[in-house]
């Protein structure tokens, strides 16, 4: 039996039924009449998991008999997603789970929402991680993610008075029924100390450090089912807490209190994830959550390894490979180091040339604000030991770096690893892998041409890219079943395993029977939306309307504000011609802003204002709609997505290094409104300009203007009318009665430059008009039914490429060198 035979038949109707019915007296003491939702869903989770077992140590006893390479993906970011609802999917239980619910009487769709969504990623980056942990167990590929078991994920977020209110979200409250707690793999992490030279035997210096403090690991394993296949990897999530002779120690001094310090200080290493996306937050914390699961996944792995191949290390890249997402692990490369070193004795340069061997890393934004760097005297202080060790690759660094250059100390400042008082994690993690990459075409060149150029000169060899990608399964067959059996019912369902089979559906693009049909499940899945919205924030929309959906982290650079800017533009234009014909419209945006930052927090009152100001007006009369919902995470992502006609990708162009969110909605047949920008540059290529809105300036355009140093929104402010009649309302009342310089500051920004900033940094102004165009031509091409659904149609056959599956396979073949293994029962 190969891994793509289908799966043996081992829990039956009646088995689920037994085992949950069993599971609810035992845990619970209730029977399935009394038992809650949350208790059955409890149940149901450890009965799949119980089945689950057998393929997962299957898996491993694959990995330990063909002593496969395994490929380590490292982030301090998964944001999986509930787990059930997948897991049953994968595993084709989905009916049998049903039936078996159903002639318990029990409400399944309940018990699966029961299920706390687990929120341990803040955005993309996070959730390309999950996505890849899909695809990695359905090719069968050996692997491990590695992370950290935040006991918060990121808050929750409710709006009060339109303004975002942060509530700490407790995921682990019911429960944690997808974990195994494996104390026999505890590890031991050291901050902090001083680091000693002491000479052994044979009269050699060695470095140990000494009067350091210590957390204990523990890691928690989750099982990653693959679709249509016995592999199940792991995600193996590192919790902290304190070792427990240190308690002992000052508990029977007496000293109670520093008993329960150590404990409290060793709890908050996992207690919350820093909810930053494309910013950093430069705590010290922050750096200890780093070391802390870097340190012990690396030590764990050395252990592994050295079970097997003893202490010949110069094999370790023949059978662990480390990608570190995004530059939050790449003190992956000095703990190597470090423990190759230290624990192993292997030399500098043997060590060195076995850790650039080993580790590879993905660059995911190129903005500043997101540039990690560690101010030295932090850094030295919690690693001491790490801090020698990075010292030292530098120094040689720059020692080659004058070989390359010549004595040139601009270029070398620019590139050192250690300067202007601080550690830059990026240039660690390029100097220390044999792979950089980025994440779309467009962005894989700009880290060449421009942000990384001098590393791309030196090291030209190690640059690639890697297009990112999503897993169909969660957000096709998962999320959209309507249009997931209207494919599988004309084209097979072989797109589940390979997304590519979707450009069988280009033939009915043009179809008028398929037309409809597909049509009528974009509806089905808006009326649904609709339900939920009415539920949840009491407002109707009209399912007939268009669904126009932004939906992403709130940041700047994404340009919430043109959108919003274009929605009061619409409103006004209404207001001056209240019988204008438009097709009615409903803009959704859904978007968490990081605590602290101020100005994404005012954009999100400002939508909110707007919101009230249009579903209020009687003139609209329901031609528009502003809706902002609240707590934006993967489970409302997979309700949104099948519902949308109009996804808004509109960042400025350069900026977005990838997205995903944009994959997610043309797989499901939404038409986008997108600059040239990180994966819509290639979206246009596959789908084709007459199926793609695209607008705005290039990434070439946006570099030459702000080059040239003559952007001037006055100009533009003076010149249109509307942009003026815009602006105005941010200031005059219209938006805030009685509070009129709320949204000043937005103002300022964009006319004036605020805090330092250039004047509409982001160049909301400059792209307004041809956004309105682009706009106005989706009015317009939304009335020919025929064409839009031919449109959406060949978005769905078109998006083959951006299945995580393609992009897996290509880490997997060109970065990893790892092979799939087949896993037997
Ligand atoms: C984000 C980018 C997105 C990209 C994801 C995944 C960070 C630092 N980067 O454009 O902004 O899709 O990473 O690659 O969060």
């Amino acid at each position: 039996m190969d891994n793509t035979t289908p799966l043996p038949v081992g829990l039956t109707k009646d088995e689920i039924k037994r085992r949950v019915t069993e599971m609810v007296r035992t845990v619970f003491r209730k029977t399935i009449e009394t038992a809650s939702s949350q208790q059955i869903y409890n149940a149901l989770a450890y009965t799949i998991k119980d089945y689950l077992s057998d393929r997962w140590i299957a898996t491993h006893d694959q990995y330990e008999s063909q002593d496969v390479k395994v490929v380590y993906y490292l982030s301090m970011e998964f944001l999986m997603g509930r787990f059930l609802g997948n897991a049953v999917l994968n595993l084709s239980l989905d009916e049998t789970i049903r039936e078996a619910m159903e002639e318990l009487g029990v409400d399944y769709n309940l018990a699966e929402d029961a299920e706390a969504d687990p929120g341990l990623g803040s955005g993309g980056l996070g959730r390309l991680a999950a996505c890849f942990l899909d695809s990695l167990s359905t090719l069968g590929y050996p692997a491990y993610g590695c992370g950290i078991r935040y006991h918060y994920g990121i808050f929750e977020q409710h709006i009060e008075n339109g303004y975002q209110i942060e509530k700490p979200d407790n995921w682990l409250k019911f429960g944690d029924p997808w974990s195994v707690r494996r104390d026999e793999y505890a590890m031991e992490v050291r901050f902090g100390g001083k680091v000693n030279s002491v000479k052994d035997e044979q009269g050699v210096y060695h470095f140990v450090l000494e009067d350091y403090h210590s957390v204990l690991a523990i890691p928690y394993d989750y099982p990653v089912v693959g679709y249509n296949t016995n592999v199940v990897n792991t995600l193996r999530l590192w919790d902290a807490e304190a070792i427990d002779r240190f308690d002992l120690q000052s508990f029977n001094e007496g000293n109670y209190e520093r008993a329960v310090e150590e404990q409290n200080l060793a709890r908050r290493l996992s207690e919350v994830l820093y909810p930053a996306d494309n910013t950093v937050a430069g705590k010290e914390l922050r750096l200890r959550q780093q070391y802390f699961f870097i340190s012990a996944t690396i030590q764990r792995v050395l252990m592994r390894f050295t079970e097997k191949h003893k202490e010949d290390f110069s094999v370790l890249p023949d059978y662990v490979q480390f990608q570190l997402n995004d530059t939050h692990p790449s003190l992956a490369v000095a703990e190597l180091m470090r423990i190759l070193m230290d624990t192993y004795y292997v030399s500098w340069d043997q060590a060195w040339e076995i850790t650039r061997k080993t580790c590879a890393y993905t660059n995911h934004t190129i903005m500043s604000e997101a540039l990690e760097k560690w101010p030295i005297e932090l850094f030295s202080r919690l690693l001491p030991r790490i801090y020698m060790i990075v010292e030292e690759i530098n120094r040689r660094f720059c020692a080659n770096l004058i070989d390359w250059f010549g004595n040139d100390p601009n270029k070398i400042r620019n590139m050192a690893i250690v300067a202007d008082g601080q550690v830059r994690m990026a240039y660690l993690a390029i100097v220390g892998s044999h792979s950089v990459n980025g994440v779309a075409a467009i962005h894989s060149n700009i880290l060449k041409t421009q942000e990384l150029r001098d590393f791309y000169d030196i090291y030209p060899e190690k640059f690639n890219n890697k297009t990112n990608g999503i897993t169909q399964r969660r957000w096709l067959a998962k999320c959209n079943p309507g249009l997931s059996r209207l494919i599988t019912q004309n084209i097979g369902d072989g797109w589940i395993s390979n997304l590519d089979e979707l450009t069988k559906l280009k033939p009915l693009a043009g179809d008028a029977g398929f037309q409809t049909d597909f049509m009528r499940v974009k509806r089905e899945n808006k009326v649904l939306l609709s339900n939920y919205i009415k539920q949840t924030s009491d407002l109707s929309v009209d399912p007939d309307s268009i669904f126009d959906i932004q939906v992403k982290r709130l940041h700047e650079y994404k340009r919430q504000l043109l959108n919003i800017f274009h929605i009061i533009d619409l409103y006004n234009t209404i207001k001056m011609n209240p019988y204008m014909e438009i097709v009615p419209r409903t803009f959704i945006f859904a978007a968490k802003a990081s605590a602290s930052y101020h100005r994404a927090k005012l954009i999100i009152k400002l939508i909110n204002s707007v919101a009230d100001l249009v579903n209020n007006d009687k003139t609209v009369n329901g031609r528009i709609r502003v809706l902002f919902m609240e707590n934006y995470r993967v489970t409302l992502a997979e309700q949104l997505c099948p519902a949308a006609d109009v996804s808004e990708q509109i960042s400025t162009a350069g900026k977005e290094a990838s997205g995903t969110g944009n994959m997610k909605f043309m797989l499901n047949g939404a038409v986008t409104v997108g600059t040239l920008d990180g994966a819509n540059v290639e979206m246009l290529e596959e789908a084709g300009e007459d199926n793609i809105f695209i607008f705005g300036m290039t990434a070439a355009e946006v570099l030459a203007l702000t080059q040239s140093g003559t952007y001037s929104p006055w100009n533009l402010y003076n010149m249109d009318y509307n942009i003026r009649f815009v602006l105005t309302s941010l200031i005059n009342g219209t938006l805030a009665p009685g509070e009129h310089d709320l949204f000043r500051e937005i103002y300022d920004a964009m006319l004036n430059g605020y805090g330092g900033a250039r004047p509409d940094e982001y160049y909301v102004l400059q792209d307004f008009q041809s956004y309105k165009n682009a706009q106005f031509k989706i009015n317009n091409a939304y009335k020919d039914t025929a064409r839009w659904a031919e449109m959406a149609i060949n978005n769905v056959a078109t998006s083959g490429k951006f299945s995580s599956d393609r992009t897996i396979r290509q880490y997997a073949e060109e970065i990893w060198r790892i092979k799939p293994i087949q896993v037997k029962l």
